[in-house]
């Protein structure tokens, strides 16, 4: 199992004990490699690569989202959980039996969410829309898909909503969900297989110092497996960088939650380590 954290200018790997600098290593070039985990070992090979000492440099560091020119996908309604939430918030507008519809649909519900350019990483905030006043952050595991459609690898997604917006009227899933700031993936990816369905995947949202949510699930809660969802993602398109899919929250506050600015919102899977991201 080896970890990729991005830096301002270089990489971080992380096989175990052993954390090196990296130079040369290219996201891009992960995901076309027809074997990431080859592309991987070369630089721990390599005689150019920096030893790192302290193990707890990974932790309190600002990495970058670990995304060059991959695409950021999302599925939808894959646990029971987002099916009951949205169903509520849109019981007024009459979308609710969508949801029911999509939950137990063969085809799954997919959606862009993000370019990597604008995907926040670990420790950089994350926003809620100034016209959206119930707002929520989806705590998502997330897949890494090389460009052959074959996944890899896992990172901690963090899909943020508006339930506003979305709960008014379903069409407008795209100003829910795509806008500045809402989009954060970390801290970094894991290449291996690190995940089983007791896979616990958690989130802590602390105001001031008080703990306002806290919320958890497990992999086997997911409805779908992960390898229909990518097949999907796939199916009739073209990622020649690869692409990352969230594969859905399974946690949803109750309805009388919403985030506020100053929100610190932790993210943990385990396996994965821990996604935060204040709220601007
Ligand atoms: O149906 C809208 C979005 C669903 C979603 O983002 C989720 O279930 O995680
Ligand atoms: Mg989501």
């Amino acid at each position: 199992m080896i970890k990729i954290y991005r830096d301002q200018d270089d990489y971080v790997l992380q096989n175990f004990n052993r954390i090196i600098r990296v130079q040369g290593f290219s996201l891009d070039a992960l995901f076309k490699a027809n074997n990431p985990a080859d592309y991987l070992t070369s630089f721990f090979d390599s005689t150019d690569s920096e030893p790192i000492k302290q193990k707890s440099v990974c932790e309190r560091h600002p990495w970058q989202a670990p995304v060059e020119n991959q695409e950021i996908w999302a599925a939808g309604v894959t646990y029971m959980r987002s099916k009951s939430a949205r169903m509520e918030e849109s019981e007024q507008s009459g979308g609710d039996h969508f949801y029911d519809l999509v939950y137990e649909a063969e085809r799954p519900e997919l959606f862009f969410k993000s370019t990597g350019s604008r995907a926040r990483g670990h420790l950089a905030p994350v926003c809620i829309r100034k016209d959206s006043a119930w707002n929520v952050p989806e705590p998502e595991l997330t897949l890494a898909i090389n460009s052959a459609g074959q996944i890899f690898g896992y990172t901690i997604g963090n899909d943020m909503s508006s339930r506003s917006i979305e709960g008014e009227n379903p069409l407008y899933l795209p100003q829910a969900k795509i806008y500045r700031g809402s989009c954060a993936i970390g801290p970094c990816l894991v290449v291996g297989n690190v995940l089983t369905p007791d896979t616990k995947i958690s989130i802590m949202i602390s105001r001031l110092a008080n703990v306002v949510f806290q919320g958890d699930t497990s992999v086997s809660q997911l409805k779908r497996t992960f390898h229909e969802l990518a097949d999907y993602l796939f199916r009739e398109n073209e990622f020649p960088c690869g692409a990352y899919l969230m594969t859905g929250t399974g946690i949803v506050p109750d309805s009388g939650f919403t985030l506020q600015s100053g929100d610190r919102i932790q993210i943990q899977i385990e396996g994965l380590g821990v996604l935060e991201n204040e709220v601007e």
